[in-house]
């Protein structure tokens, strides 16, 4: 018998192996989902039938249309607006949205008052649709508060940085929605909606938030954006199979809906929302969609992703085959693109100057929002922090 061998440590952790059945079980895992992709406006602007969600967007008119198209050009243009305010140092840090306005102004839109949304740290488009105004982010990216809107009032909860964190905390105020009768047939019947992305489907939060829901049957909708990559990984290295797919393992449905396409992400959000304030939750909603920009500004995406992916995504672009269908099929008029375009350039200049005009926070601000109630420990520190302060000249 030989020695043992001592052991050491690995120096790193080996890549997954790229075999044939790898990149195969790799491609089903990320391919677009060909019939099963929900889609009612194709990326050239046309208008497609579809038996089964038709009648959640039968509503939407030639100016419900033009609403989506405006939230999502000016939902965009502060997000631009905020890259750029970041690169000339007025934000600490900014997490684009570019690329998924139709994600997200779709689920944002299908929501009715009394539900609540628990978001990540990229739903600046949801938020919009909340009515929370864009300078209310701006001092969570300027490092002077924790987000100031109120999440009861407005239904959209915090942000959240800790990945699929919020699947918890979703899952848990849907059990309570349940619990105190809020599902039903009334009016009044609430339901959660959880927004995480393709990444955060590898937490053990969101496969906690998904076995607590099936079992309790509670009224969530798991609104999974999948952009493509988490930061550096793409989808590939998250899944063996399409993300929706995951849902039958939980025992409750999952489906997969063109997360460009405003419009069927508006009627494939509402269809779930129903199922769920009538009892029939939890629900999977994977969006396809992409992030055209880098993952945060701290970010350089042409470090490990290839720009004819960026170019082949810029034809899927959500705003523009709005604009066409706005104008092909219904004979828009180039004013209402003008006045779109004016009301994105007044958004912009005051998201901006309130931005510049921003006042720095009190400098005890840090300390009086760590505990609900007092305490002596951090009010000590907040003395010794404040006498700190005083010390320096001209403070
Ligand atoms: C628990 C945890 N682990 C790691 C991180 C660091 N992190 C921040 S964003 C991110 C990627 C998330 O990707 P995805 O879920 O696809 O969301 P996306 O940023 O693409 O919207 C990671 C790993 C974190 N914030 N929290
Ligand atoms: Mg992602």
């Amino acid at each position: 018998m030989s020695a043992p061998q001592a052991w050491t440590p690995a120096t790193s952790v080996p890549e997954p192996q790229a075999s044939r059945d790898h990149v195969v079980a790799g491609l089903k895992g990320t391919d677009e989902g060909g019939a099963d992709l929900v889609q009612l406006l194709t990326p050239e602007g046309l208008r497609m039938a579809d038996p089964r969600f038709d009648r959640f967007a039968a509503d939407v008119d030639v100016p419900a249309l033009q609403a989506l198209y405006r939230d999502m050009v000016l939902v965009r243009r502060f997000d631009r607006e905020a890259n750029a305010l970041q690169r000339q140092g007025q934000l600490g840090i900014w997490v684009p949205l570019l690329g998924q306005e139709a994600a997200q102004i779709g689920a944002g839109r299908a929501m009715a008052p009394q539900d609540m949304a628990f978001p990540s740290y990229r739903e600046h488009g949801v938020a919009w649709a909340r009515g929370i105004d864009p300078t209310e982010l701006l001092g969570i990216f300027r490092g002077t508060d924790n987000g100031s809107w109120d999440p009861i009032a407005t239904g959209f909860h915090l942000y959240t940085i800790v990945i699929g964190n919020q699947c918890l905390n979703a899952t848990g105020y849907a059990m309570g929605q349940k619990f105190e009768g809020k599902v039903g047939d009334g009016p009044d019947a609430e339901a959660t909606i959880c927004f995480f992305g393709d990444g955060a489907t590898s937490q053990g939060d969101v496969h906690e938030g998904f076995v607590w829901a099936a079992v309790y049957d509670a009224p969530v909708v798991f609104y999974c954006q999948n952009n493509q990559w988490a930061i550096s990984e793409p989808t590939e290295r998250q899944t063996r199979v399409p993300l929706y797919k995951r849902a039958q393992g939980y025992g409750f449905e999952g489906i997969r809906v063109d997360g460009n396409d405003v419009l069927a992400c508006l009627a494939v959000t509402r269809w779930a929302l129903e199922e769920c304030r009538t009892g029939n939750g939890p629900v999977l909603i994977e969006a396809f969609t992409y992030r055209m920009d880098a993952h945060t500004t701290s970010d350089d995406p042409t470090r490990y992703r290839l720009a004819d992916e960026l170019e082949l995504w810029k034809l899927k672009d959500p705003i523009e085959r709005v604009r066409v269908n706005l104008v092909r099929e219904h004979d828009v008029e180039q004013d209402f693109f003008d006045d779109v375009q004016a009301g994105s350039d007044e958004l912009a200049a005051r998201f901006r100057q309130f931005c510049t005009d921003m006042p720095p926070p009190a400098p005890d601000r840090m300390f009086s929002q760590v505990y609900a109630e007092p305490s002596p420990n951090v009010e000590a520190q907040r003395e010794a922090f404040l006498a700190y302060h005083a010390s320096f000249e001209g403070v």
